[in-house]
């Protein structure tokens, strides 16, 4: 594909990264540097007019409804806590799935008032809650949240689960499915205007890509 405007793509390292470069050599992009040796925050790809920013898979959206970014690759988990303000979620990539569910530990109950529920995603957790007709306490924690069922934090946890094994290796048992979860192409909004063309190609080209590999 042929680039005549200057693009930047923000993504977060590890998983995302991994799953997304697949789709983007459809595009003809490549980086020049490993995000998992290179400490650089800006990677150059072959083509000059193509960036691609490594942040925090949180922060994605950020950049991207600020215009830092023109594009980006988030979770849906992550798009479901930040709102989708300021940005265009045009494409499901299919890449780095999982389900956000319900655990807790052994003989833990769903049902109860006033439950206290451990999760880094408070939005998506309290929206459930809500749609199940019950009043819940949610505690924000920003990773591990495994843990707080077994110390008494909590009674149960909403996590992402994959495999399975770290629920497991925890004493922890998924208890109810909320959603499942796969990592979305966003789009700024003012860039999907100033450099639609070249966006819309992009868009075709990834589309394409994502069918081949399903
Ligand atoms: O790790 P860091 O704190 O930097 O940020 P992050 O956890 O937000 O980023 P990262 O790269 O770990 O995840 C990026 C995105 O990948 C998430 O936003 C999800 O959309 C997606 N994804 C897919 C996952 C998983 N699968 C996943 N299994 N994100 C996290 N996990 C974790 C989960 O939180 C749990 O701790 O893996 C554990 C469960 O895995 P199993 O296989 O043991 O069930
Ligand atoms: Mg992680």
């Amino acid at each position: 594909m042929n680039f005549d405007k200057p693009i930047t793509i923000a993504l977060s390292k590890g998983r995302i990264f991994e799953q997304t470069m697949p789709l983007l050599a459809h595009a003809g992009i490549e980086p020049q540097d490993d995000p998992e040796t290179s400490r650089k925050l800006i990677l150059k790809t072959n083509h000059g007019n193509v960036k691609l920013l490594i942040i925090r898979a949180t922060d994605v959206p950020t950049y991207v409804q600020w215009g830092a970014a023109d594009m980006g690759v988030a979770g849906k988990d992550v798009l479901l806590e930040h709102g989708g303000e300021g940005l265009y979620e045009p494409l499901d990539l299919n890449i780095a799935r999982c389900r956000l569910m319900v655990a807790g530990a052994e003989g833990a109950s769903l049902d109860g008032d006033r439950l206290r529920i451990a999760t880094k995603y408070v939005n998506s957790a309290r929206r459930h809650f809500a749609a199940r007709g019950q009043q819940v306490e949610i505690i924000k924690l920003y990773g591990s949240m495994e843990l707080a069922p077994l110390v008494g934090l909590s009674d149960l946890i909403v996590d992402l689960v994959e495999s399975g094994n770290t629920l497991k290796a925890n004493g922890l048992r998924p208890l109810e499915h909320i959603t499942d979860i796969s990592s979305r192409l966003i789009v700024n909004k003012a860039s999907w205007k100033m450099k639609h063309t070249l966006v819309a190609r992009f868009l075709e080209t990834l589309r394409e890509a994502v069918s081949k590999e399903k």
